[in-house]
């Protein structure tokens, strides 16, 4: 018999059997839905030069996932009125005050606001700005000093210039090679900032001679150790050159060899001497501090991060960090005393001696709040367990009830708060004590739950709404959705001014009618490529930039995971 032609067909499904044959074709559908091999349903977007296709192992696989528009263009919208503040305000210069409309140079002048945006302007869809601004970036001599002399401080460049021009190059598809060289030039610049030893230099002087070496201090923080991992890994992928993952696969052997040996192992006390020939020296009897906030934080955060990049190659990273977790849990996380009895928990800091018992401190920092979304990337990344997504919950939860225990709707930047103690194991409220402690402090006036404000101001800080971001993405729960629109509206409200946004003077206080009375004249060029590419992508398609396919730097730029190295993980 011949085959049916397709006329023939034509002809039959328009007569009598068209809607017998729709019938079955619908039953068909309804009851036997053709199965995913992973369970999950794999993706298919693209926006721009931004795609996704294949099937979500970090993020949470979302059954319909969509941006929520309204808010999208909200935050948007505020991010066009700071890059138009410091475009015409302050072009090429580090930053614009946003009261004055001036310029304020932080880091040599050489543009840290215009290169730490480059790669939100892309992901935000401003096409033409990026063009302009790439262009301006490729004239940039950014070895010259446009004074005589100025002090670079490499660890702030590593995460914001080299960062901000790996993530554009990545970002816009790999095919500006202007913006790879200046990647590659930036690098060499901070190969100058390694002393003879292999540690990196709190501060070098520029111009300086090439191949003089400069000298380590005795007092090299942990971050300064490990910060530069991630950026310099990318360099190393994209330009193919072992150099700069050798200098930082070097700082993290350091790391690994004295990881053990400190008082609490697994653990790294916050500074060490760089003052000896090869490496770091030895830890010695004298007081060891531990921290994850400053001096600390992102050496933690580029462990688990690294293996996501590199994991492939090396899974020392993951390994680290599998170590220090546990004594995280047990010596550094507490739960606070909080109305409600709520179930939270904040990253602490111990002073150790050694013939003295520890003493530990309920003081927070806001650049701690970061630690809730390392949690949860770490819990889908490098040990899957389901009890490390709870203490992230707990970990974001406590700065959300930190932002909203506040007049302003913002938490300040250093704050005490009151570890529940053994005797009361449930950590029941005690308002009796809570009213001692704080006249113990001399403010009676805190938000209930806060023993002291150290400091009071918030300085456009994205760490809470980065550990946001990371929930909404890893487990698709719209709460996170709402907390962070509630945090993104105090924080405009406080901040707004006319020439960008304001860091805010007194978070504990809500300064309608006076905004501008409690703002400073600063704008870090993090709120560009942190805080508002957070607030952004969590009211984005959660597609856009998947944590299955990019890895943000602690500037909140985000790196490519080359394809042949995603999905790694290591229990
Ligand atoms: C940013 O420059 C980075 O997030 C860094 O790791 C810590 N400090 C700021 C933001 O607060």
């Amino acid at each position: 018999m011949a085959w049916p032609t397709v006329g023939y067909l034509r002809r039959q499904t328009r007569s009598r059997y068209r809607y017998p044959v729709i019938l079955v074709l619908f039953l068909l559908y309804v009851f036997f839905p053709i199965p995913w091999p992973s369970g999950h349903a794999p993706y298919e977007y693209s926006n721009h030069h931004l795609t996704f296709r294949g099937t979500p192992v970090i993020q949470h696989a979302f059954t319909t996932p969509s941006a929520d528009t309204g808010r999208l263009k909200a935050v948007k919208a505020e991010f066009v009125h700071a890059y138009n503040a410091y475009r015409s305000r302050a072009w090429m210069h580090d930053e614009v005050k946003p009261l004055s409309g001036g310029t304020h140079t932080q880091y040599c002048g050489w543009a840290a606001t215009l290169i730490d945006a480059l790669d939100t302007l892309y992901i935000m869809g401003l096409e033409e700005e990026f063009e302009e601004a790439v262009a301006a970036v490729h004239r940039m001599k950014l070895w010259y000093a446009p004074s005589l002399a100025c002090s670079i401080n490499p660890f702030e460049m590593t995460i914001r210039h080299l960062g901000g021009l790996l993530s554009a190059y990545d970002i816009s598809g790999q095919r500006d090679e202007r913006l790879k060289r200046k990647a590659v030039g930036m690098g060499e610049m901070l190969l100058q900032a390694f002393g003879r030893n292999g540690i990196q230099c709190r501060a070098i002087l520029w111009p300086r001679l090439w191949g003089w070496p400069c000298t380590p201090n005795s007092g090299v923080s942990f971050a300064r150790m490990g910060s530069q991992l991630l950026e310099f890994v990318r360099l190393s992928m994209v330009s193919g050159k072992r150099k700069w993952s050798d200098r930082a696969d070097f700082a993290a052997q350091e790391l690994l060899r004295v990881q053990n040996k400190s008082r609490i192992p697994g653990l790294w006390p916050r500074n060490f001497d760089g003052t000896c020939d090869q490496g770091l020296c030895d830890l010695t009897d004298g007081p060891q501090f531990y921290t994850t906030a400053s001096g600390a934080d992102s050496s933690y955060e580029y462990f688990v991060k690294t293996h996501l990049l590199y994991g492939a190659v090396d899974d020392s990273y993951a390994r680290m960090w599998a170590a220090a977790l546990p004594q995280l849990k047990k010596h550094i996380l507490f739960r606070p005393q909080a109305p409600n009895n709520a179930d939270l928990l904040f990253p602490g800091e111990i002073m150790t001696f050694k013939d003295l018992p520890q003493s530990f401190s309920g003081k927070v920092e806001h650049l701690s709040c970061f630690l809730g979304g390392l949690f949860a990337l770490s819990s889908r990344t490098v040990i899957d367990n389901t009890e490390d997504i709870e203490i992230a919950a707990k970990l974001t939860n406590g700065c959300v009830w930190a932002y909203e225990s506040t007049a302003s709707g913002i938490m300040p930047d250093t704050v005490v708060f009151e570890p529940c103690p053994p005797s009361n194991p449930k950590c029941t409220w005690n308002e009796l004590s809570f009213a001692a402690n704080t006249r113990k402090h001399g403010d009676a006036t805190l938000p209930k739950g806060f023993i002291k404000v150290e400091r009071p101001e918030y300085l456009l800080r994205p760490e809470a709404i980065e550990s946001v971001f990371y929930m909404y993405r890893i487990t698709g729960d719209e709460i996170w959705r709402e907390k962070g629109w509630r945090m993104f509206t105090a924080i405009r409200d406080a901040s707004r001014a006319k020439y960008g946004h304001a860091s805010v003077a007194n978070a504990l206080v809500n300064a309608t009618g006076q905004v501008e009375e409690n703002q400073m004249d600063k704008m870090e060029s993090f709120w560009l490529s942190e805080t508002l590419k957070y607030f952004y992508l969590l009211f984005a398609d959660p597609r856009l930039v998947s944590l299955d396919e990019w890895v943000f730097n602690t500037e909140g730029h985000p790196f490519r995971i080359d394809e042949e190295y995603r999905g790694q993980m290591y229990a």
